[in-house]
């Protein structure tokens, strides 16, 4: 399936670099072997991580909270070492380790891009700025011991080398170790028709199943899976070396469910494809009539999701008057592609817009307990995930 031509999800713009926006075809396939539902074209990570990285883990209290929950479980169910040593890959601004930082854990975080390492390393985490792949993987084990956990989350499926993230895995992980990775889940997206999680970032769409496939063949086995809520229906992996540890019934039980959802049959895919092209048509519809009502309508949190959305559904400024958002190097920038005004939170509150775009959806019952006199002042959500109705 294609949703056309797409920017980089995370490039917010000033007018003067319109020249130089990069575009590409954002088109989707789901792999006949391993069964990974993958994006076909895939820009160069470079162009996405770098030091001006737009992202920041810390943006939603939420998420921090969710990440001492997952850093607090990965520490009880597997560090019993005496001195155990915890790897990150993809550490954004620290949220994650700094868990394992506070209770004097030994850590180190792997993170591209260095405007969020250097955050990181404001928070006291260790961080190294580089790319993870066997490369780096060889050259940790060189400085350090093996590691006793590999922890990530919302970065395995950015990396468009999954067979040099297994061997970099393979390479630093010791023998009772285990890699534990947590990611927008393929089940959920095809179930709640949540197309926003296909962005350039987002290389792969995981599965029970095709990270199994995937893994196995470098010698990783997967052991546990655990669903969770969080971006709109993520799944935890638990992989180990093979043999190291028994693999617990939860697995077998999501790939069976998995199989019978029909994540390998294409008919599902094919469904999937007109569910997004009626979301489109609906939400393109719902928000053009009421601009030609003479209703404000404006976005709530510039997400990299709502570049597909915005891009897909051909949404610009004539539309969503602008967008706001909490990020400062967001702010006072433009959608790319779209080109809509992301303006502060403070623009958001001074005049409340007609309705509200809730791009940040996945964010949604903290952002709703946090405008409570959005609503009450007569503004109305305009959700599009799993279907488009106005609240
Ligand atoms: P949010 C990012 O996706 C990118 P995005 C990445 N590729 C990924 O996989 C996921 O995260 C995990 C703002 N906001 O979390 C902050 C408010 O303004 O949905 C963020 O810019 N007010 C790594 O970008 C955006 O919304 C708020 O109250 O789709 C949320 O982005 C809150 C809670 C957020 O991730």
């Amino acid at each position: 399936m294609s949703f056309g031509r797409m920017p980089i999800a995370n490039a917010f713009l000033k007018p003067c670099q319109f020249g130089d926006e990069y575009f590409y075809e954002l088109a989707t396939a789901s792999c006949g072997s391993c069964g990974t539902f993958q994006i076909i074209d895939q820009p160069d990570p470079g162009k996405m991580f770098h030091e001006a990285y737009a992202f920041f883990t810390r943006t939603s209290k939420r998420m921090v909270a969710h990440f001492a929950d997952y850093a607090g479980w990965v520490q009880r169910e597997f560090l019993d070492a005496a001195d155990p040593f915890v790897v990150e890959i993809g550490c954004n601004d620290g949220a994650m380790l700094e868990n394992f930082a506070k209770r004097g854990i030994r850590h180190l975080g792997i993170e591209p891009s260095a405007n969020v390492a250097a955050e990181a390393a404001r928070h006291g985490i260790r961080t190294t700025v580089s790319f993870f792949n066997s490369q780096t993987a060889r050259q940790i084990r060189a400085h350090d011991e093996p590691a006793d956990a590999i922890v990530a989350a919302n970065v395995i499926c950015h990396i468009p080398d999954l067979n040099e993230v297994a061997r970099g895995v393979s390479e630093l992980l010791a023998d009772r170790g285990v890699f534990v990775f947590e990611e927008p889940y393929l089940g959920a997206m095809i179930e709640k028709g949540s197309y926003d999680q296909i962005y350039d970032e987002h290389v792969f769409i995981f599965s029970a199943g095709s990270v199994q496939n995937a893994f196995r063949r470098h010698g990783l086995d997967l052991i546990d899976v655990l669903p969770q809520a969080t971006h709109g229906g993520s799944m935890r992996y638990v992989l180990a070396k093979q043999g190291a540890r028994d693999a617990r019934p939860a697995v077998a039980e999501a790939v069976a469910r998995e199989v019978q959802q029909g994540l390998g049959r294409p008919e599902t895919y094919e469904t999937f494809r007109s569910r997004c092209e009626s979301s489109r048509d609906a939400l393109v519809d719902l928000i053009r009539k009421l601009r030609a009502e003479g209703r404000r309508v404006a976005g709530y949190g510039a997400t990299s999701k709502s570049t597909t959305v915005l891009n897909y559904c051909g949404l610009g400024p004539q539309d969503i008057e602008f967008i706001s958002d909490t990020t400062p190097v967001k702010q006072n920038k433009v959608t790319p592609g779209t080109h809509i005004p992301v303006l502060p939170y403070e623009a958001f509150v001074e005049r409340y817009p007609d309705y509200a775009v809730l791009f940040a959806w996945n964010h949604e019952a903290e952002i709703l307990a946090k405008e409570e006199k959005f609503a009450a002042a007569g503004g109305r959500w305009i959700k599009f995930v799993p279907e488009v109705i106005v609240t």
